[in-house]
């Protein structure tokens, strides 16, 4: 068996041991385990439970079961749990606000062991006077069922990490020229359907053969000479291509989409007598497409169609062939740009690292400065700051000054937009802190028009420099709050209060479109880590991602202000 079969067990196993309400240290380990070993480079079937037990994240136990595995293909433990529930009994987790404890109510006093039954039961009013399903929840459950019935996508930074992993071990492959990730990951959307890897080689043959026996996979659908897909551990699909090298740069093209942006690149292309495919640029008469105009790189592709190179993030069909046509395409953002990150956590509230922490991290990285953020007192989960800490905090901040050189340090903080659109802090204190970025952390169910007019006042106040995360949502988990955008920006516009993008990989919000029309009205934007530790700055560059597809520029964004211009900036709208 190979690793990613065993991990999926392993993974499955933390499920069910969820659903049997089992302690949380031991689901939590058996998702560590399922982790270690999907990215483990050497197989694990073969080795003792003495050698097992050296891998991070393997302990006693799971080092027996894996053993277990690699005899039997199953283990004792994970057979008594698949009999006491159904398999379709772990779909409903995926519904918002249904966690293991009322999934288990519905199994065990309604015999609810699908989505399917769940959909049913709760149209028929059955759910009714269930122990823990009220009113609300029962409304929450049915709005959260259509979340539930689409399948899950990759998060784009999950994806990146699993595309760093099999880019590595492709290229290493013998007869390998050349290895890219193509089709939404290269385009950078939010969340991935399936990975498309494009390798050039002159050998598809022994090059799939030697991919699907990779450790990692779980499954392999199918296994040709030019093609293959198969399925990670983690139940994502990969489809691997190979092709000659004279036709790379065509065939990244072709595969890297998008869809719309190839139909309308076909018909570009044939009002100049021109024909594209993944094999090249042909002339039209030109059937047996014989001689290729173009095909080696990307770049000779579109040359040959008149177009300079389109980044793959603009490939939406969104206007992008006018723009190459007139060599208008913009310049986009890029991580050297960026001069310092506004939204982030420290030990004072939820974050993992002190501010003197998080001060050294941003100078590590590079950065001409860097605003250091914590919640406020609203938000009590968080242990949000109130004013006499919130000031102990500032005067910190001076103290640290003067330790961490060759970078200018600003107190920023993430103030909680109240129900009514008042922030969490009196005026005067707003303007002891440097950066103000309001954002909504509480009654995500208010009416649309009451948030939509809390969202307006928030924007409005010129004391909000920057809105955080518009719309709430959590890829995957939580759908957005109901809101009018449109209005929302709007308004920020007239102020001129920014945008965030947000760059926690399951947050990224505000999304692509809407970065896009903000800019359009004319509001700037920033792009944020929302960082909880030091290791998570590297979101910024999930946020610039977004920013890209949004077609954001350097000085479309807050972040690629000099120290001074930003200060100028904070100065003209306190003012
Ligand atoms: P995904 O996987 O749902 O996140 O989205 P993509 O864009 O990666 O789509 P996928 O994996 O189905 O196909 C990869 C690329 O291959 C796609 O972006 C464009 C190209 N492609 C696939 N099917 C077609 C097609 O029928 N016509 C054209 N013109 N291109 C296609
Ligand atoms: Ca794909
Ligand atoms: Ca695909
Ligand atoms: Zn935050």
């Amino acid at each position: 068996m190979t690793n990613g079969e065993v991990a999926a067990l392993l993974s499955e196993m933390a499920v069910l041991l969820e659903l049997a309400g089992e302690n949380p240290f031991r689901v939590r380990a058996y998702q560590r385990a399922s982790l270690a070993l999907a990215s483990l480079p050497r197989p694990v079937c073969g080795l003792s439970e003495k050698e097992l037990k050296q891998i991070p994240g393997v302990g006693a136990g799971i080092a027996a079961a894996i053993v277990e595995i690699a005899g039997g293909g199953t283990f004792a433990d994970l057979r008594t749990l698949r009999e006491r529930f159904p398999a379709g009994l772990i779909g409903l987790l995926r519904v918002p606000g249904l966690g293991p404890k009322r999934a288990r109510i519905l199994f065990d006093t309604a015999g609810i062991d699908s989505l399917e039954r769940l959909k049913a039961a709760a149209s028929a009013g059955k759910l009714k006077g269930l122990k823990g399903f009220g009113d609300k929840v029962i409304e929450s459950i049915l709005k959260g069922l259509e979340f539930a019935a689409e399948k899950p996508r990759l998060l784009w930074w999950d994806a990146r990490a699993l595309v760093g992993e099999l880019l590595g071990a492709v290229r290493a492959l013998p007869g390998v020229a050349k290895a890219e990730a193509a089709g939404s990951f290269r385009r950078g959307r939010e969340t991935i359907g399936d990975l498309d890897i494009l390798v050039a080689a002159s050998d598809g043959g022994a090059v799939i053969d030697a991919f699907t026996r990779f450790p990692q996979f779980a499954r392999v659908l199918a296994a040709g000479d030019t093609k293959a897909s198969v399925v990670h551990a983690t139940g994502v699909q990969i489809d691997l291509r190979v092709v000659p090298e004279a036709s790379f740069g065509a065939a990244l093209q072709y595969f890297t989409g998008s869809k719309d942006h190839n139909v309308a690149l076909r018909e570009w292309a044939l009002k100049r007598g021109l024909m594209v495919n993944e094999y090249g640029v042909f002339k039209k008469d030109d059937t047996k497409h014989a001689r290729p105009l173009a095909g080696k790189t990307e770049a000779e592709v579109y040359r040959a169609l008149g177009l300079g190179w389109i980044p793959p993030e603009l490939r939406e069909n969104r206007g992008e062939l006018a723009a190459a046509a007139a060599g208008r395409l913009p310049r986009l953002v890029e991580a050297k740009d960026v001069k310092g990150d506004f939204h982030n956590h420290s030990t004072h509230t939820d974050g993992r690292h002190s501010l003197e922490q998080m001060a050294r991290a941003a100078l590590a990285r590079g950065w001409e400065w860097v605003a250091l953020g914590d919640h406020t007192q609203s938000l009590t989960v968080a242990s949000g700051l109130d004013v006499p800490r919130l000031r102990a905090t500032i005067r910190e901040l001076a103290e640290i000054r003067k330790k961490v050189k060759g970078i200018e340090l600003l107190r920023s903080m993430e103030v909680d937009i109240l129900e009514d659109g008042r922030l969490d802090y009196e005026d005067p204190v707003l303007d002891e802190i440097d950066v103000v970025i309001g954002s909504v952390h509480s009654r995500f169910k208010q009416p649309p028009e009451e948030m939509t007019a809390r969202l307006v006042k928030a924007a409005s106040n010129r004391r909000c420099d920057i809105i955080g995360h518009l719309s709430g949502r959590l890829i995957n988990k939580r759908p957005a709050y109901g809101f009018d955008a449109e209005a929302v920006l709007r308004a920020a516009a007239e102020t001129g209060t920014a945008f965030e993008i947000n760059g926690q990989p399951d947050r990224q919000d505000v999304d692509d479109v809407r970065a896009r029309r903000c800019r359009e009205l004319g509001g700037p934007l920033a792009v944020d880590t929302d960082a909880h530790s030091t290791g998570e700055f590297d979101f910024m560059e999930m946020a610039l991602v977004i920013a890209r597809r949004a077609w954001l520029e350097p000085k479309d964004l807050l972040n690629c202000l000099s120290y001074r211009e930003l200060r100028e900036w904070l100065k003209g709208r306190s003012s």
